[in-house]
């Protein structure tokens, strides 16, 4: 077993700071009576819209308009600001810092992120601990840029820190952080939705083995610990860093001690582990997770790259030779309609090992191509069907319906099929209205397997 298999996950600094909240915002849910909508309407054009410029803004003045903004994160983090608030960064405007939240909206009346003016999206930067901390709730933060992809002024843990619940990240730019969006434990109903994550590859913890030869920790697009967390729509890549102790690390969406968290229609590029699942435990098999790790859904992601190295990276509880897997058990992962070319000579599709079994994870109807290993599951797991297997070493059961075939994919359309792909109408099981290019699912009466239906290329 790879030395990425078999490492553990490492506990982030941060862990056991605030308590922490999120927001999935799963097609559909939240405020949308009609009602619900004009009281929100009403309640933002109540509340006020303060403004930030970092060139020409002055702390003494109101912040109430353009003309009388504010000028730094310490005045906007002071701001009072109550439900259906408004804080605006003046485009083209930068600040080193924290920009720290920690008043709440509601769910009619969130308190809205937002840049204003023209020109490149402000820039919040240069922070050790989180360029922007959601400590509050119900809190909406869009179109910023979060760090910079350099040493100097990058945000060198997160890039965005969140502590409450149901708060939403969008259209942001996030780059050059350990971990892009640290979802805390406690966090609950985060949405991370239609972001671009760029080179979040700095690592927080970075030892020789002579040291420490396995806690080297970091380049983690997205850490999430808490629950319920909508993720998805994202752009990921380059998440890939030196690691001493396993080569290179990092990943898209890293599950520590998170539950029910949905990932869904992103794609990845060049991201060393699309996501790895870990609880925590110790060697004596007490938990510090005590509600678990649990029902982790994975659908239409696409994961490709030349750097790539892994899919999926699960566990159960115990090795063969009994002794306690730490980062075990991860119940109820499923990972269904996504797809991954992996032609890295280290690279392994999904590993899920420790005692894994039926219960530990499910894998129906993706696409799975993996140079190294295609996949490695301990005997007792067989819940896995109708997906398209192909490369290098297959160490799974031969569960049901799946194929083991090139999976054609069209080299113009990165995962996307060509006509000959036995991937077209493999699947039985819609589980999704629309494919990661946000074509309907099913609707010429086939099913993929993978993330993408198959349409004609144009
Ligand atoms: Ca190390
Ligand atoms: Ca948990
Ligand atoms: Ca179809």
């Amino acid at each position: 077993m790879s030395g990425l298999t078999s490492k553990t996950l490492t506990t982030p600094k941060a862990l056991g700071a605030s308590a922490a909240a999120l927001a999935v915002v799963i097609a559909g849910a939240g405020a949308g009576t009609a009602a619900a909508s004009t009281a929100r309407t009403a309640a933002a054009a109540a509340a006020t819209v303060y403004y930030l410029d970092s060139v020409a803004g002055n702390d003494a003045a109101a912040g109430t308009s353009a003309a009388t903004a504010w000028k730094t994160l310490a005045k906007a983090s002071a701001a009072p600001l109550e439900p259906g608030s408004k804080l605006l960064l003046k485009r083209g405007g930068s600040w080193s810092g924290q920009l720290a939240l920690s008043r709440s909206g509601t769910a009619d009346a969130p308190i809205v992120v937002d840049a204003y003016g023209t020109g490149a999206a402000p820039i919040v930067m240069g922070d050790d601990e989180a360029c922007v901390d959601l400590a509050g709730s119900h809190i909406e933060v869009y179109n910023l840029q979060v760090g910079v992809n350099r040493d100097a002024g990058r945000c060198s843990w997160a890039g965005i820190k969140v502590g409450g619940d149901d708060n939403v990240v969008e259209r942001n730019l996030i780059t050059g952080a350990a971990a892009g969006v640290y979802i805390e434990t406690s966090a609950r109903y985060t949405a991370v939705t239609n972001n671009d994550f760029v080179d979040n590859n700095h690592m927080s913890t970075l030892t020789p083995k002579e040291v420490n030869a396995n806690d080297d920790s970091g380049a983690f697009a997205m850490l999430v610990q808490g629950d319920d967390a909508n993720i998805g729509w994202n752009t990921i890549s380059g998440s890939v860093a030196f690691s001493y102790d396993y080569g290179f690390d990092g990943a898209a969406v890293e599950i520590f001690m998170g539950s029910r968290n949905r990932v869904h229609h992103n794609l990845a590029f060049d991201v060393d582990t699309f996501t790895e699942l870990g609880t925590s435990r110790n060697d004596d098999g007490t938990s510090n997770d005590p509600d678990g790790t649990s029902g982790n859904v994975f659908e239409y992601n696409g994961i490709y790259g030349p750097r790539s190295r892994s899919g999926l990276v699960t566990r159960g509880p115990v090795h063969d030779d009994g002794r306690i897997e730490t980062n075990g058990p991860v119940f109820g992962t499923v990972f269904r309609n996504n797809a991954m070319n992996l032609p890295n000579a280290d690279s392994e599709g999904v590993v899920c090992d420790a005692g894994c079994t039926n219960a530990h994870l499910t894998l129906s109807q993706n696409i799975v191509s993996a140079a190294k290993k295609i996949a490695y599951a301990d005997p007792a797991f067989t819940a896995h069907d109708h997906n398209v297997f192909h490369g290098g070493q297959f160490q799974m059961s031969a569960g049901t319906a799946n194929v083991r075939k090139d999976p054609k994919f069209d080299p113009n359309r990165p995962l996307h099929l060509l006509s000959t792909s036995p991937a077209i109408g493999l699947g039985v099981t819609k589980f999704n209205d629309v494919d990661l290019d946000g074509v309907k699912v099913g609707q010429d009466g086939r099913i993929e397997a993978g993330a993408y239906e198959y349409v004609a290329a144009p």
